[in-house]
């Protein structure tokens, strides 16, 4: 048993995005009015969960559409819409907020307390009650999202505009260091004009986290894992501990290399590394510098860009591929809707958000994806990725809306990874993405380096986006430091740093899409332990028992069937639940992901040994 204390509406439809709310606000009210008059009781609490998962079903049908829209033709007449939305159903959270009281002290069943308790956690964006100040928030959120979504470089007027793709595809193949610098510097000119909206934002978003009883946003953001929020940041580092050895050996590696690459002048092999050569915009998956650090040149051939280029490939037939991977495990095919209502690549004439995003619209058959994808390796394993997020959708549509989510919020990420990790030299061989390669121990480290410099690369990433975010919303990193403490903390944990000097002229976390975004980020670094965690269960369900690294399980239906029965679940049980349905097991665990690299482990200390490693 349970008791309450308030409860908080969600407005997140997106899996990577936020959809707006709408709606109600009067009928809520008047029956909030109604509600307040006697004495509650636990058949009341019950009916006002039913009567949420009605009235959110109802509303997102519209709120899906703004913010569809919205996000794929961005316009003056899309944004106020949208902004109108977001405001509607900011009110409405707060009538609900309001009418949730009288459950206060009221006895209830572990169901209905789990529910409004997700009711409650559902907003990454709670608002004050307060109706200039709800329309304030609606209009700085919807500012910081359009600011990045339009975000060019322009170095020489118009004429010279360079998109994110754009700039993202030099960071990926130059090895030029002051083009590399350009493209670096000229994506983070598109950020300072947010600094001060990001400010009010906090200021704003703490209220609403305030009201709900939680002593700031980043304490309510850790409060939504069925542990206590200080259990859960210990959590985050009892997982960090895990992995960071590894970190540190392939950072010493790398560094290593890219002195050798770049001279060690402009790569101090006793400090970080400077941020703009590792292959990626932030720094945060490195599988593009692979061919700087190949262990083992000639060995094998994984260059799947090539192939995909050489071979013709369509974005189409990306998507194709994806969800014939999935179709291999016995789930549905898409539903004809999703080819005809996604954005699969960039339009030529208008404006659009082209972070990858996943769409569950009405909660049914209507599911989407929105990318501005580039026929490339990174983009097929973020079309799989989304695909994740889609079989997510489907799979727990027949829920209430209020379990319309992943176990956690890690769960959710980690899906699409997980199948990305079937795709194994062998299995991408049968497709024809990559041509003969040994079977040796060389080709292996080839092989787990390229998959470490993703995947290990990452972590340290992963984790620091919301420590800083924390500290903003904890008051410990004011306005003033935001740029500076942004930095301390990609030193700190990445051993990076940025490749001119930066200022509080700067906003850096800007910069990243899901900072304007707000879309919490802890959950990646969740997904990446986990991914490794389903695969060995998902492994163990075909027979395998060979070293993880080597199963695919595509076209199982027994490891299909397991994952589809989690995907189910939805967020309806705690996710130790869900853990154990498919894996067995009740903790997150990175010894999944520790024991898949080993052989790359042993491999970097060797290389390592007598190189000063550290920053
Ligand atoms: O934002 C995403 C997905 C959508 S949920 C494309 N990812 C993170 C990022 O791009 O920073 C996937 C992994 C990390
Ligand atoms: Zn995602």
């Amino acid at each position: 048993m349970k008791r309450l204390t308030t409860i908080f509406l969600f407005l997140t439809l997106t899996a990577c995005g936020n959809g707006g709310g709408a709606g109600a606000a009067n009928q809520v009210k008047a029956a909030a009015d109604a509600a307040r008059n006697g004495s509650a009781t636990a058949a009341d609490a019950r009916a006002f969960v039913e009567e949420y998962n009605e009235k959110v079903q109802e509303m997102r049908k519209e709120n899906s559409r703004i913010a569809w829209v919205r996000a794929t033709y961005i316009t003056p007449d899309t944004e106020w819409l949208s902004a109108r939305a977001t405001e509607k159903s900011l009110a409405f959270n707060s009538e609900m907020i309001e009418r949730s009281k009288r459950f206060n002290d009221v006895e209830l069943d572990e169901e209905t307390a789990r529910a409004i308790n997700l009711i409650k956690l559902g907003s990454s964006m709670p608002a004050p009650n307060d109706e200039e100040k709800r329309t304030e928030l609606a209009e700085i959120s919807q500012r910081l999202g359009s600011t990045y979504a339009k975000g060019k470089y322009c170095p020489d007027g118009e004429e010279s505009c360079q998109t994110l793709e754009d700039l993202v595809a030099i960071m990926a193949s130059s090895r030029d260091f002051n083009e590399l610098k350009e493209a670096w510097v000229g994506w983070r000119t598109i950020s300072p004009p947010m600094r001060d909206d990001y400010a009010r934002f906090a200021e704003l978003t703490n209220e609403g986290a305030a009201e709900l009883g939680y002593d700031n946003l980043g304490v309510m953001w850790r409060s939504g894992y069925d542990m206590s929020a200080d259990e859960f940041e210990q959590e985050i580092e009892r997982l960090w501990g895990q992995v960071k050895p590894l970190y540190d050996e392939l950072h010493c590696h790398v560094r290593a290399k890219l002195g050798e690459t770049y001279g060690v002048d402009k790569v101090p092999q006793d400090a970080p590394i400077p941020a703009h050569l590792l292959g990626n915009m932030w720094s945060q998956n490195w599988g593009n510098i692979y061919p700087l650090v190949e262990p083992y040149a000639g060995v094998s051939n994984l260059d799947v860009d090539a192939a995909m280029v050489e071979q013709g490939y369509t974005v189409e037939q990306m998507v194709e591929q994806a969800e014939d991977f999935y179709v291999s495990l016995g789930m549905p095919g898409l539903p004809e809707s999703f080819w005809s209502n996604s954005m699969l690549v960039r339009p030529r004439d208008r404006e659009v958000v082209c972070h990858a995003s996943a769409w569950p619209m009405d909660g049914d058959d209507d599911v989407r994806i929105k990318m501005c994808t580039r026929v490339n390796e990174e983009d097929l394993r973020t079309v799989f990725h989304e695909l994740g997020h889609v079989y997510y959708f489907l799979a727990y549509q027949d829920l209430p809306e209020v379990y319309h989510n992943g176990a956690h919020d890690g769960f959710h990420e980690a899906i699409g990874d997980t199948v990305v990790l079937s795709m194994t030299p062998a299995f991408l061989q049968e497709i024809g993405l990559v041509g003969d390669y040994a079977k040796d121990d060389k080709a292996l480290i080839n092989q787990q380096m390229k998959s470490a410099l993703d995947r290990i690369a990452f972590l340290p990433w992963a984790k620091l986006v919301d420590q800083w975010r924390w500290d903003v919303f904890a008051g410990d990193t004011p306005p003033g430091d935001f740029n500076q403490d942004w930095w301390s903390l990609r030193e700190r944990y990445q051993g990076i740093t940025p490749p001119v000097e930066r200022s509080e002229a700067d906003f850096d976390p800007g910069a990243k899409y899901h900072i304007p975004g707000n879309t919490p980020y802890t959950r990646y670094f969740l997904s990446f332990i986990l991914q490794y965690q389903f695969q060995r269960a998902l492994c163990e369900k075909t027979g395998f028992d060979g070293p993880l690294h080597e199963c695919s399980v595509y076209g199982s239906q027994e490891a299909g069937q397991g994952f589809w029965e989690m995907l189910g679940m939805g967020q309806s049980r705690p996710w130790r639940d869900a853990l154990e349905a498919l894996t067995g097991q009740r903790e997150m665990d990175a010894t999944a992901i520790i024991d898949y690299f080993a052989p790359l482990m042993a491999w970097l200390e060797q290389q390592n040994a007598g190189r000063q490693c550290g920053w």
